[in-house]
C-alpha cells in the first residue's frame, strides 16, 4: 500500500498552523455506535455539522473529518474547511468520498481496510444460507402457528451451487475461503484474472449464466454503478439468487423489483441499498428477499478495530504527516 508522504512537510491551507504534538478538532459526519463514539472523544474534540453551524468561527480550527463509509462528503463542506488536512473514514469503502477534489486540495484520505473483511463475509454467509433454506419466513412460520397446518416448503442446498463472486478482492477472498467448506463450485468475475485456483469471467453475463448463486463484494461507485441489471438478472435465471454486501448501487433496484416481481431470479439477500436507511421500497414486499440494514461490519469487536485504525490514521498523520492507511483512488 503506498503511503501519502507529505513527510511531515504538508503545509495547512491557511497559515493557522498545529504543533507537532496537537491534535486538532475534527468535524465528525455521521451516526457512530455509542462504543465508537467514546473512543474517537478519547482522543479527538468533535463537532457535529450544527455546532459548526451554530459556530461558524470553528472552522478554521477543524484539521480533519471523521466520517462512516455510508455517509457523503460534499465538496461544499470541504470548502467551508480551510485548514482540511485529512478525511477518515471508518470503513473500508470510500466511494461517498470526493477523493480526486481532496487530492486536489492536498487532503488526504484514508480508510480502513482489512479489519472488517471476516466480519463482512460472514454476513455474507450468514445472508446465503438465510436465503436458500428460508430462515426468516421459517421463523415466522413456526412464531404464527403456521407450522400446525402444513409443513413448511422445501429450500435448496448450499452444497452443489454454483457460486460467482462478484469483485474478488479482500473481502471477496475471504468469503470464498468460508463457502468452500460448503462444496460448491466457485467462479468470479473482475478486470483481471487472478492467480487462484478458481474460475474467472471476463464477462459477467457469461458468470451469471453459469452460476446459481451470485454473491456481490466489489467498491461502489461509478465504475460499478448499475453493474447488475436486468441482463444480468435475466442471465442469472429462475432459480439463480442474489447476495449484496457491497453497495446498493452496484444493483439497479428498479430491475431487481421487476425481476422478483416477474420470477426472473429465485431471490435476493440485500445488506444495502441505493439510498439509506431504505424507505417504503417495493423490495420489502418480497417474502423472497431477505433485508439487513448495512450491518456487514457492525460487530462489537470490528467497529472497534475499524475505529482504532481510524484513530491511529489521524493521530499518524497529524504528529508525523504521514496517514496508516490511505486511500490509492
Ligand atoms: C459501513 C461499509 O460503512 O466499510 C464499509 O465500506 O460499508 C461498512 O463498514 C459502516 O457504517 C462503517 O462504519
Amino acid at each position: 500500500m503506498t503511503t501519502h508522504s507529505f513527510s511531515g512537510t504538508a503545509q495547512p491551507r491557511e497559515n493557522h498552523d498545529f504543533t507537532s504534538r496537537e491534535l486538532p478538532p475534527l468535524l465528525k459526519i455521521g451516526v457512530f455506535p455509542p462504543l465508537v463514539d467514546k473512543q474517537i472523544r478519547s482522543i479527538f474534540t468533535l463537532l457535529d455539522e450544527q455546532e459548526l453551524d451554530q459556530n461558524p468561527s470553528q472552522a478554521t480550527k477543524i484539521g480533519g473529518i471523521i466520517t462512516r463509509s455510508n455517509y457523503r462528503i460534499s465538496t461544499e463542506l470541504i470548502d467551508r474547511l480551510p485548514n482540511l488536512r485529512i478525511i477518515t473514514t471508518n470503513g473500508v469503502g470510500y466511494d461517498g468520498i470526493p477523493v480526486d477534489y481532496a487530492r486536489q486540495k492536498n487532503i488526504v484520505v484514508t480508510n480502513t481496510p482489512d479489519v472488517l473483511n471476516k466480519a463482512v463475509a460472514e454476513l455474507a454467509i450468514g445472508l446465503l444460507l438465510a436465503l436458500l433454506r428460508r430462515i426468516p419466513v421459517a421463523d415466522q412460520f413456526v412464531r404464527t402457528g403456521a407450522w400446525a397446518q402444513s409443513p413448511f416448503p422445501l429450500g435448496t442446498n448450499l452444497a452443489g451451487k454454483k457460486i460467482g463472486i462478484v469483485g474478488l478482492g479482500r473481502i471477496g477472498k475471504e468469503i470464498v475461503q468460508r463457502l468452500v467448506p460448503f462444496d460448491v463450485d466457485v467462479s468470479y468475475y473482475g478486470r483481471r484474472s487472478q492467480d487462484v485456483p478458481w474460475t474467472h469471467f471476463d464477462s459477467l453475463v457469461a458468470m451469471a449464466t453459469h452460476v446459481d448463486v451470485m454473491t456481490l463484494s466489489c467498491p461502489g461507485g461509478k465504475a460499478t454503478h448499475h453493474l447488475v441489471d436486468a441482463a444480468i438478472l435475466k442471465a442469472l435465471g429462475a432459480s439463480g439468487v442474489i447476495v449484496n454486501i457491497a453497495r446498493g448501487t452496484v444493483i439497479s433496484e428498479t430491475d431487481l423489483c421487476q425481476a422478483l416481481e416477474a420470477g426472473t431470479i429465485q431471490g435476493a439477500a440485500l445488506d444495502v441499498f441505493e439510498s439509506e436507511p431504505l424507505d417504503d421500497s417495493p423490495l420489502r414486499r418480497f417474502s423472497n428477499v431477505i433485508l439487513s440494514p448495512h450491518i456487514g461490519s457492525a460487530t462489537v469487536e470490528t467497529r472497534r478495530q475499524m475505529a482504532e485504525l481510524a484513530i491511529q490514521n489521524l493521530v499518524s498523520f497529524f504528529q508525523t504527516g504521514k496517514a496508516i492507511t490511505p486511500v490509492v483512488a
